[in-house]
């Protein structure tokens, strides 16, 4: 009997689940605020564009992702380095349907981010979004059309293709860069 009460009772609270601080970029209508939204379960029509930047606290069963989520207008992204400091890791978001010419800028950005020194060695999540649209590329495509394989030689990614009404796959790659993010945390912790 004192067992159980002391099980039902004294259980204390949960222990703690790590935070992890997060930098999410990409270029306006990429689908930044919408994914972020759906991970929060809030409902996609309160989904305005964004100006300057958001932050949201996306929970997982295993971790805390605070997400700052910055604006990817063209007069805005020169601005984006500033907010890098203190980044654990990195989620960019592409639109696998956009333009030739916005693919292009897509690309030019990622690689700039990918070679900042606040973030080139950080874990990154690369999500090629709108996947329903037919004119979508495949994420084969992506790969090879942003040079990934050699420019992120060496660094901890993850390539994901996703969509707004494809959220298993998105939960999945979030639970990979989770797993990266605690690898780090221990590698920090034998150092
Ligand atoms: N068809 C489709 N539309 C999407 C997808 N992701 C976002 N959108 C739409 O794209 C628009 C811009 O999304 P938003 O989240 O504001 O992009 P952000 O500027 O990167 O934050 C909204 O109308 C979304 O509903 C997707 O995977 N598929
Ligand atoms: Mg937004």
């Amino acid at each position: 009997m004192t067992t159980c009460f002391r099980a039902l009772c004294c259980k204390g609270p949960p222990p703690a689940r790590p935070e992890y601080d997060l930098v999410c970029i990409g270029l306006t209508g990429s689908g930044k605020t919408s994914l972020l939204s759906k991970l929060c379960s809030e409902s996609p029509e309160n989904v305005v564009s964004t100006t300057g930047f958001s932050i949201k606290a996306v929970p997982f069963q295993n971790a805390i992702l605070n997400v700052k989520e910055l604006g990817g207008a063209d007069n805005i992204r020169k601005y984006w380095s500033r907010y890098y400091q203190g980044s654990q890791g990195v989620i960019f978001v592409l639109d696998s349907a956009s333009s030739e010419d916005d693919l292009e800028t897509a690309r030019n950005e990622l690689h700039s981010a990918l070679q900042h020194p606040q973030l080139c060695t950080l874990p990154f999540l690369i999500l090629a979004n709108h996947q329903d649209k037919p004119a979508a590329r495949s994420v084969q495509e992506v790969k090879k059309y942003f040079e990934l394989e050699p420019l992120a030689r060496g660094k901890r990614w993850i390539l994901q293709p996703c969509s707004l009404d494809d959220m298993d796959a998105l939960k999945d790659s979030f639970s990979q860069l989770i797993n990266l993010l605690e690898e780090k945390d221990h590698e920090a912790v034998r150092m």
